[in-house]
């Protein structure tokens, strides 16, 4: 019996501009700190860089096409900064802008909803220059770029997503150093984490008022369902701590105006600085909540863990992607469900779910069945979310392409379609034309 979603659900891809675009001396753009941080030697996988990445800058008509063939009726793309405003504030970019414009009315064209995201990652380097999120500063400038953006495109977008994922924005970035700018500074990072939420706060009223009527501003984030690693109340204690950061720290300023208070004291003199009307400028009313989902946590305490005094943990006989991370597609389930009852968005999308698979061109062919049952997995386990009365609107895979997977550079492959990085060559995986079928028919086989 086929597994039939609501009428009007959305079926999409997402992909980000510094992991598709390439063309990073073109067109007026400026330098992002992913630019300066690819190129610092030892900071990614082979010193792999988004130069050229899956070259979509040139090749996005092409790419549209392939979304058309696959029947998908959406496409979440993230829209660089730096090709918009090249210092970052200041004046516009025209050809950026164009860009932009004749991809959305491409898109449009193919029966296609554009999804754009403002900002994936890459900052402008002159604004890191200035202190860049670390500057309150830096919530202004970010009003300023989505106002450019959405005076231009606000008469035909109507889904808007200000930020993805500031928990990796702030903590990869400012506490891990495993993506740009790398630094290791805890205090930083929730101070970024703050002042991402807050430029969000800001953004929303702008991007609403240079929309037409009835457009839709969200946001998305990376979001887990947390296990402690045992019923111990150590590894219990280390699995709420661990859903505080990554989940509770950016939910409850958005969906209840407050920090969760257990964080706020666990955080103790790092905790950020903040303004009174910051709260209820970060709890601005929003349409729509996208979830990246890729896997759960599985949390055990660690006195030697970092910060958090924790560490996650892949259970044995788990199965694992080419990522290492466990496949556990009940996991979205019980998100979504928490989500719908905790936190009440209006509307929810999967604005990214996806795995890494070991694909090897075999005759012209991708053969992914992992992919596939990944896919099939997930989406049964929203569907069922959805019977539990969750609103779910909409599923995006990621990615359209095989692309620039940041420090892992080009070495993991997340598309439903095959990047040939030495001729560009694009080729639909059967993962892609198993998820065409499902697109057409709004529903599971
Ligand atoms: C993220 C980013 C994507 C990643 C994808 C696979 O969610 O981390 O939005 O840029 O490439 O998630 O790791």
């Amino acid at each position: 019996m086929a597994t039939t979603f609501p009428e009007g659900f959305v079926w999409g891809t997402a992909t980000s501009a510094y992991q598709i675009e390439g063309a990073v001396r073109e067109g007026g753009r400026g330098v992002s700190i992913w630019d300066r941080f690819s190129h610092t030697p030892g900071k990614t996988e082979n010193g792999d860089t988004g130069d050229v990445a899956s070259d979509h800058y040139h090749r996005w008509r092409q790419d549209v096409g392939l979304m058309k063939e696959l029947g998908l009726n959406a496409y979440r793309f993230s829209i660089a900064w730096p090709r918009i405003i090249p210092d970052g504030s200041g004046a516009a970019n025209q050809a950026g802008l164009d860009f932009y414009d004749r991809l959305v009315d491409a898109l449009l064209a193919a029966g296609i909803e554009p999804f754009p995201t403002l900002y994936h990652w890459d900052l402008p380097e002159a604004l890191y220059d200035k202190g860049g999120w670390l500057n309150r500063d830096a919530a202004g400038w970010f009003a300023d770029y989505a106002a450019v953006v959405s005076s231009r495109l606000g008469d035909r977008v109507r889904r808007w997503i200000t930020h993805n994922e500031p928990f990796v924005a702030a903590f990869e970035g400012y506490a891990l150093g495993s993506h740009a700018p790398g630094l290791n500074d805890p205090k930083a990072a929730l101070q970024v984490a703050h002042h991402l939420l807050l430029s969000h706060g800001r953004a929303v009223p702008i991007l609403r008022q240079n929309s037409e009527a009835g457009a839709q501003v969200g946001i998305a984030l990376n979001l887990s369902w947390v296990d402690p690693a045992s019923e111990r109340q150590a590894d219990v204690e280390a699995a709420q701590r661990f859903d505080g950061l990554l989940n509770r720290l950016f939910l409850d300023p958005l969906f209840r105006g407050a920090y969760p208070a257990d964080m706020l004291a666990y955080a103790g003199p790092l905790a950020p600085e903040v303004e009174p009307e910051d709260l209820l400028q970060i709890a601005t009313p929003i349409d729509f909540l996208g979830v990246n989902y890729y896997s759960r946590a599985v949390v055990a305490d660690d006195p030697q863990g970092g910060p958090l005094g924790a560490r996650q943990i892949v259970p044995p006989y788990a199965e694992l992607t080419e990522m290492g991370w466990e496949v556990y597609p009940e996991g979205l389930r019980q998100l979504l469900v928490r989500l719908h009852q905790e936190y009440h968005p209006a509307a929810l999308y999967i604005t990214e779910n996806g795995c890494a698979a070991a694909d090897r061109l075999q005759d012209g062919r991708v053969h992914d069945p992992q992919r596939i049952a990944y896919l099939s997995a997930h989406l049964a386990a929203a569907h069922q979310a959805i019977a539990e009365g969750v609103p779910l609107r909409g599923y995006l895979v990621w990615s359209l392409l095989d692309n620039f997977e940041w420090a892992y550079g080009y070495t993991k492959r997340f598309g439903l379609v095959y990047v040939d990085y030495a001729t560009q060559a694009r080729v639909v995986k059967d993962s892609g034309a198993w998820f065409r079928q499902v697109a057409t028919a709004n529903a599971l086989p």
